[in-house]
């Protein structure tokens, strides 16, 4: 199996560390940056010896290197500054997302494709676009990790284990993120058995701004470990053909009433990639919501037009 990860920033560095270590194939870090991703896996390589583990590892600024991969993830392109939304990374992402796509439909045919890059929702569409990929075969990597995040808020809230939670956040990676306390359990015990109302609202809202809260500490750059983490998560699913049910961004083609663009719902990944899209039963209000949020991705459909879209 081999995996390629393009962009060795933050995310893509951690990823194929994650990934090489896990040993879930052969993993080839790219970067245009020359050296990059040469010098950041060449610290990997060394720690081979120490850890006892002789993963396999290479970095290069030659995309050529990439060809015939089985998955490729792209994490290229900027991340947030403080006081900016995903959105306002649009039109510069974008056009990165076209020169990288470009290259993995003429290298990697056959790849299954995880995008990264923000505004996830929005590029995960670009991606499909101009790669004119199987919509099976490439999907967004968002909203696991605001389910993630949103378990991890409540564990530290009601001091229980992580593993202990439950839950499910659909909708755009982005201000339009729903949480869905009413698909959040505990050990099977529904979540508002456990929190009032107001509490479960806040942690809600929480949710939706922990990127931000996270980019505002770091003063420069945004999340990498947890994401990272969503990404190891999807592409186990994938290699070890587990069908399980997690939430991507996925193109819809009718399912919860919507075609033709791509936003986060629970689907089953396997070795093919999307092999379900999981509608849940939403109430009026969340489904309301969902609508909204689709809307606010479908706003900045116009940003696509200089790519034929
Ligand atoms: O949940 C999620 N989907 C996300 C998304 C969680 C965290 C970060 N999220 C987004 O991922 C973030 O908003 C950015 O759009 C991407 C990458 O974030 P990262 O923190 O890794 O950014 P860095 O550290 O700036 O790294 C980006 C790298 C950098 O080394 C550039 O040189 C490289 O991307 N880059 C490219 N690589 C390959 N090919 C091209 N064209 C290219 N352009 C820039």
């Amino acid at each position: 199996m081999k995996i390629s990860v393009i962009g060795a920033g933050n995310v893509g560095s951690i990823t194929a560390m994650r990934l090489a270590q896990e040993r879930l194939g052969e993993v080839v870090l790219f970067d245009v940056v020359k050296g990059l991703a040469d010098g950041k896996t060449a610290d990997m390589q060394d720690a081979r010896f120490l850890l006892k583990q002789d993963y396999e590892i290479t970095g290069t600024d030659d995309i050529k290197k990439s060809a015939s991969s089985d998955i490729i993830i792209i994490t290229a392109g900027l991340p947030r500054k403080p006081g900016m939304t995903r959105e306002d990374l649009i039109n510069r992402n974008a056009q990165i997302i076209n020169e990288v796509c470009q290259n993995i439909k003429r290298l990697s045919p056959k790849g299954i494709v995880i995008v990264v890059t923000n505004p996830l929702d929005l590029m995960t569409y670009l991606a499909l676009k101009v790669t004119g990929f199987n919509p099976k075969k490439i999907f967004g990597m968002g909203v696991t990790l605001d389910a993630s995040r949103f378990a991890n808020l409540i564990s530290a809230e009601l001091r229980i284990p992580n593993t202990d939670i439950e839950t499910t956040v659909i909708a755009s990676h982005g201000e339009g993120m729903l949480p869905l306390p009413g698909f959040t359990t505990i050990k099977d015990a529904p979540l508002d058995k456990f929190l009032d109302p107001e509490k479960i609202s806040e942690l809600c809202s929480r949710t939706v701004n922990r990127g931000a809260e996270i980019v505002s500490l770091l003063g420069s750059g945004s999340a990498f470990f947890a994401p990272s983490a969503a990404v190891l998560g999807l592409v186990k699913a994938v290699v070890k053909d587990e069908k399980r049910i997690l939430g991507v961004s996925a193109f819809l083609n009718g399912e919860y009433g919507l075609k033709d663009i791509c936003i986060g719902v629970p689907c089953r990944i396997g070795r093919e990639g999307i092999e379900k899209i999981v509608e849940l039963k939403l109430s009026v209000q969340d489904k309301q919501a969902f609508i909204a949020s689709a809307e606010k991705i479908r706003s900045n459909f116009e940003i696509l037009k200089p790519y034929g879209i």
